[in-house]
C-alpha cells in the first residue's frame, strides 16, 4: 500500500511488520510531505532510497517476523549499502548482536553489544517518559534539539555504551546508569527514544533525516550545561478524556463526579465537555505528556464494532505527536452472531489505531482474582500476559478503580490495610483498604488496589494508572495514602487520578509520593487550570518537567 500526500517531496520506504502503533510514524511522516512506501517483500527493501524501521513490540517475536518474512539479510544489505536507515525504539536495539529479552535472542549484528534488562535498586521499570540526552557526535540528526529538551522514551530493555560499539553512539541518557539513546555511522542512525511521540521536536528528527539533514558536522558541540531537575526523568502530566456515546449516540468527553457522569437536572443527561478529537489537540498543544482516552462504557459494549472509538485513536494520531493510551473493553467476548473475540485481537485493533498503550480495568480484577485463588501460578492465558507477551510490557496499563472502605480491625479483611493520618472514618474508624471496582465502579469485588497492582506486575502489566471514585471529580487533590501504598509497592510506574483541582495539587502528590505521572481530567475540560500552568508550577517547585 502506497499512501499518497499531495505534492510529494519524495518517497519513504517503511518497515511496518505488523506488530503494533507504526501509525503515528507514518503520519508524521506524511506531515512532513514525503510518500509512505510499505514494505511487502523483501526486494522492497533493497530497492528502497531511505528506509525507516519503527521496532514494535518484543525483540523475539520481531525476529521471529523478519526470519520468516526472509528480511533480515536485506536488512543487513540495506545498512552496509550507504543508504540512510532509521531505526526507532526497538528498531535501534535490533541493531545490536542480541538481546535478553525474550529469554536470550540474536539480533542483527551490525552494532557490537547485548541489549539487557534495566537494573538497579528501586528504579522504576518499564523507563517511562521524557528524559535529557547527552549528545556525543555533532551531526544534523539531533541539530534542532536543544542541549537540555527532554525526548519520549518507553523501554524495558537498553544497549549500554562499551569500547567496541563507541563510534556509533550518537547520545546517551542516564536512568540507573547510561544507555545508548542515539546511534549513527554515516547514514545508519536510530534512536531509542520515540520522535514522532516527541511532540514538534521529535518531529523535527525526522525532518532531518528525510530531507538528508544528517551528516557530521565540524563545528564544536555545544554541550549541555543544565543541571539539577532540568536533566533526568521529568514527572509527566497526563491529560484524560473519559469517553462515550451521549443518549443521541454521539461520542463525547464526559466527566462524572465519583463516576457518575450524568447532569443532576431533571433530564440527567450523559455530561458532554467536548469533542474527543479537539480536545486531545488541543492538550498536546499545551504541553500534556500524553492524552489518554477512558471507553467508559466498554465494560457492556463491543469495542471492535465501536467504530467511533477507532475513529478517534485515528484522527487523533494525526495530530497529537505524544503517546496515546486507550482504555474500555479489553477482554474476551463473543458477539450476538456467536463470534468469539480475544482480549489480544481487541487491543490489536487499539494498537493499529493508533494507541501506543492500552489500559485494561475490568479484565485486570478478575484475572487478579484467579492468580491468588491459583497460588499465584501463570498459565500465560491472560489478557495481561498475551498483550504484555506480544506487545511488551510498556504497552499494557492497568487502570484501577478503587474505593476506600473503612475497618474497625485490619483483621475483618484479607487486603492490605493502612491506618490513615489524615481521617477517620463514618464511625470513627481509623484503617482502611481500597476496594477493587468492576463495571465502572458499579461493582466492588474482594481484592485491594495494592493486591491487584502486585499481581498485574507479576503478570507483566507496565503501569499502573490509579484512580480513586472517592476523590474522583472533587478537586481537593489526589489521595495521597492510596497513591502512596500502590506506588511504593510497585516496580513499575504508577500514574496518579482523580481529584486534581489547582497546580499545586500535582506538585503535592509528587513531593508526597513515589509516583511517576499524574492524571487530571476535569480542571483541564472545564478551562480552570492549563497543563502550561501546571507545568510552569512544577518548574517553579523545583519538580522535574518538560516544558
Ligand atoms: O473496565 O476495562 O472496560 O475499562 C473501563 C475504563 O473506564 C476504566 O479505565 C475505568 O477507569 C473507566 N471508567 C468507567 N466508568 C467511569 C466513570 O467515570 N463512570 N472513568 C470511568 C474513570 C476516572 C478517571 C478520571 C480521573 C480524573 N474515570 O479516568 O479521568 O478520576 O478525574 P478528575 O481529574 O476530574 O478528578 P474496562
Amino acid at each position: 500500500m502506497t499512501t499518497f500526500a499531495a505534492a510529494s517531496k519524495g518517497e519513504v520506504t517503511l518497515l511496518d511488520y505488523g506488530a503494533g502503533n507504526v501509525r503515528s510514524v507514518r503520519n508524521a511522516i506524511i506531515k512532513l510531505g514525503f510518500t509512505v512506501k510499505d514494505v511487502t517483500t523483501a526486494d522492497e527493501i533493497s530497492k528502497a532510497d531511505k528506509l525507516i524501521f519503527p521496532g514494535v513490540g518484543a525483540y523475539g517475536s520481531a525476529m521471529d517476523i523478519l526470519r520468516e518474512r526472509d528480511l533480515i539479510d536485506p536488512l543487513k544489505e540495506y545498512c552496509a549499502s550507504g543508504k540512510p536507515f532509521m531505526g526507532v525504539c526497538l528498531g535501534l536495539q535490533l541493531l545490536f548482536d542480541g538481546s535478553e529479552e525474550s529469554g536470550g535472542v540474536e539480533g542483527l549484528g551490525i552494532i557490537p553489544g547485548t541489549v539487557r534488562k534495566f537494573v538497579g535498586d528501586d528504579l522504576i521499570v518499564p523507563h517511562i517518559g521524557w528524559n535529557t540526552l547527552d549528545v556525543k557526535k555533532n551531526t544534523g540528526l539531533l541539530s534542532d534539539v536543544p542541549p537540555n529538551d527532554r525526548l519520549y522514551f518507553v523501554h524495558s530493555f537498553r544497549a549500554t555504551p562499551e569500547p567496541a560499539n563507541s563510534d556509533w553512539i550518537l547520545a546517551t541518557c542516564d536512568y540507573g546508569g547510561e544507555f545508548v539513546a542515539a546511534v549513527q555511522k554515516n547514514e545508519v542512525c536510530a534512536c531509542q527514544f520515540h520522535p514522532e511521540k516527541s511532540g514538534a521536536r521529535g518531529v523535527g528528527i525526522f525532518k532531518n533525516f528525510l530531507e538528508g539533514n544528517i551528516a557530521e558536522s565540524d563545528d564544536e558541540l555545544v554541550k549541555s550545561t543544565a543541571a539539577g531537575t532540568d536533566v533526568g526523568l521529568a514527572r509527566r502530566v497526563i491529560a484524560c478524556l473519559d469517553v462515550r456515546s451521549n443518549d443521541n449516540g454521539d461520542l463525547v468527553v464526559t466527566k462524572g463526579d465519583s463516576y457518575d457522569v450524568r447532569e443532576k437536572d431533571d433530564g440527567g443527561d450523559v455530561r458532554n465537555l467536548g469533542k474527543p478529537v479537539e480536545l486531545a489537540k488541543k492538550y498536546y498543544e499545551q504541553g500534556a505528556d500524553e492524552v489518554a482516552f477512558l471507553n467508559i462504557t466498554g465494560y457492556r459494549d463491543l469495542p471492535l464494532t465501536d467504530a467511533p472509538m477507532l475513529e478517534v485513536l485515528k484522527r487523533s494520531s494525526e495530530t497529537v505527536f505524544v503517546p496515546l493510551t486507550v482504555g474500555g473493553g479489553i477482554r474476551d467476548f463473543t458477539d450476538s452472531n456467536g463470534k468469539s473475540y480475544t482480549s489480544l485481537e481487541v487491543a490489536s485493533a487499539y494498537f493499529s489505531s493508533g494507541a501506543d498503550k492500552i489500559s485494561i480495568g475490568s479484565d485486570a480484577v478478575y484475572v487478579a482474582e484467579n492468580y491468588y485463588e491459583n497460588d499465584k501460578k501463570k498459565d500465560g492465558q491472560t489478557s495481561v500476559e498475551q498483550i504484555s507477551e506480544r506487545y511488551g510490557a510498556q504497552a499494557v496499563v492497568i487502570s484501577i478503580d478503587p474505593r476506600r472502605v473503612w475497618v474497625k480491625d485490619p483483621k475483618e479483611t484479607k487486603n492490605k490495610c493502612i491506618e490513615s493520618k489524615k481521617k477517620k472514618g463514618p464511625n470513627g474508624e481509623t484503617h482502611c483498604w481500597w476496594q477493587c471496582t468492576v463495571k465502572g465502579g458499579r461493582e466492588g469485588r474482594d481484592i485491594g488496589a495494592y493486591e491487584l497492582a502486585v499481581a498485574m506486575e507479576d503478570l507483566g502489566a507496565g503501569e499502573i494508572l490509579l484512580n480513586c471514585i472517592d476523590e474522583d471529580g472533587q478537586g481537593n487533590g489526589f489521595d495521597h495514602e492510596l497513591v502512596g501504598l500502590v506506588s511504593d509497592a510497585a516496580g513499575i510506574p504508577v500514574i496518579a487520578s482523580s481529584g486534581a483541582g489547582k497546580p499545586s495539587h500535582f506538585t503535592d502528590v509528587f513531593e508526597a509520593t513515589n509516583c511517576s505521572a499524574a492524571l487530571a481530567a476535569g480542571i483541564f475540560h472545564r478551562e480552570e487550570v492549563a497543563i502550561s500552568e501546571v507545568k510552569e508550577h512544577m518548574k517553579k517547585e523545583n519538580v522535574p518537567t518538560r516544558l
